[in-house]
């Protein structure tokens, strides 16, 4: 680690600050360009620590930047992991208020949910399958804190992952019931199609994005808990959104979901 302990504290109150009041900022490396990777991390750790410690409880694990569409969006090469809190989620067909965001993404997303504690290393495809309860539709609305979404990873890592509110909804699926790498997704805005992919888009099989999550955290001696739902990553790139936007997901054999921007 590079940086100070206090430094990260500062860190983290600062972008947790933009998250909370919707106001942007410049990359963090900009004014800290010798970061590592454990600083990004113990940054985010430490937005965690700030919300647990307010009574907020984590909702879930999120895999991000694990399709080609995405990275090459975002112009990164690396996927990287963050976390979902009881505040960021929408009820099914709820509401979003755009007012309490900055410019925001929503990306269509094949969600998990364990039923066995999953730890790396050596998380395989194989394991998470036979640790999944089921799989379910999710659509992710990312808001980076960083202006214009102007980042490098490290800043992303330390901005949780641009992480920001999800919906999650549509027929749960037992995954030994689907093909995770064909089944295909539709996402629509205002009744138009504006994305479109299949769950192969993910690192080639989304239990691989799942896989590098437990393996993540395995190198930290964590673990994915059992019962954890975990978003696996945006399958096509994300697109804007504005008050007055309805958005609806569909995933094949597993329904759909939606919400709206007010
Ligand atoms: O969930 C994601 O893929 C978001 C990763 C962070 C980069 C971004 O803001 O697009
Ligand atoms: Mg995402």
């Amino acid at each position: 680690m590079k940086l100070q302990p206090d430094t990260i504290e500062a860190l983290a109150a600062h972008l947790e600050a933009c998250q909370l009041e919707a106001r942007d900022t410049l990359k963090i490396t900009d004014e800290h360009p010798g970061m590592d990777w454990d600083d990004a991390y113990a940054i985010q750790a430490a937005i965690l620590a700030r919300k647990l410690k307010r009574g907020e409880r984590l909702a879930g694990l999120k895999c991000g930047l694990t399709s080609h569409a995405k990275m090459k969006q975002m112009g990164v090469s690396t996927p990287c992991f963050g976390f979902v809190m009881d505040s960021f989620a929408v009820p099914e067909g709820g509401e979003v208020k755009a007012s309490e965001l900055i410019h925001p993404k929503v990306e269509p997303e094949i969600c998990f949910v364990t039923t066995k504690a999953l730890k790396g290393p050596g998380c395989h495809i194989a394991a998470v399958l036979a640790a999944t309860d089921f799989v379910l539709p999710g659509i992710e609305v990312i808001d980076s804190r960083y202006r214009d979404f102007k980042f490098d990873l490290k800043s992303v890592i330390a901005d949780n992952t641009s992480a920001a509110r999800f919906v999650v909804g549509g027929q749960a699926m037992r995954a030994d019931r689907v093909d995770l790498r064909t089944m295909g997704v539709v996402m629509e805005k205002n009744g138009q199609v504006v994305s479109l992919g299949a769950g192969a888009a993910v690192l080639g099989h989304p239990a691989a994005a799942v896989a590098m999550l437990a393996n993540h955290l395995g190198a930290r001696g964590e673990e994915i808990p059992a019962g954890t739902l975990i978003l696996s990553g945006g399958v096509t790139e994300a697109v804007a959104v504005q008050a007055g936007d309805h958005v609806n997901l569909r995933v094949q054999g597993c329904g759909s979901v939606s919400l709206r921007f007010v």
